[in-house]
């Protein structure tokens, strides 16, 4: 008989500014998985990891990585729509990167919807805030 199966699938948004790595981080986390198709269309990198978590539970990991729009240092709702968490990335040898990893949750904090469609309450917010925390 076949054990139970679950499936999870998780959007994670991989943000920061251009060139701090973000791409490298997911190529070599996924590695095979990686995907390009959606560049040219919707200017997002898309990768998929499949952890087997345990015999009976299976977790799909939905990275987005942007692609040249780290320049304008924000992103719109539609990317930001129902993602599950972030990594926000710098750079260390860039200072500069750092600075902007606060303008990057605070673009994350105004756009964050919950499930139900209604926005995150303003009261939450501090609970992330952490200079060494880069994964909100
Ligand atoms: N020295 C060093 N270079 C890196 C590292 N991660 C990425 N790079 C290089 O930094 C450049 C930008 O990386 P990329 O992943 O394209 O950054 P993105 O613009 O944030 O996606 C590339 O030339 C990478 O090879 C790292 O950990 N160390
Ligand atoms: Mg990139």
């Amino acid at each position: 008989m076949q054990a139970p199966h679950r499936e999870h699938l998780y959007k994670l948004l991989v943000i920061g500014d251009l060139g701090v790595g973000k791409t490298s981080i997911i190529k070599r986390y996924v590695h095979q998985n990686f995907s390009s198709h959606y560049r040219a269309t919707i200017g997002v990198d898309f990768a998929l990891k499949v952890l087997h978590w345990d015999p009976e539970t299976v977790v799909r990991l939905q990275l987005w990585d942007i692609a040249g729009q780290e320049r304008f240092g924000n992103m719109t709702r539609v990317y930001y729509r129902e993602a599950m968490g972030a990594f926000i990335v710098f750079d260390v040898t860039r200072p500069a990167t750092f600075e902007a990893v606060a303008k990057w949750k605070n673009d994350l904090d105004s756009k964050l919807s919950l499930p139900n469609g209604k926005p995150k309450m303003a009261h939450n917010h501090h609970h992330h805030r952490n200079d060494n925390n880069m994964f909100v």
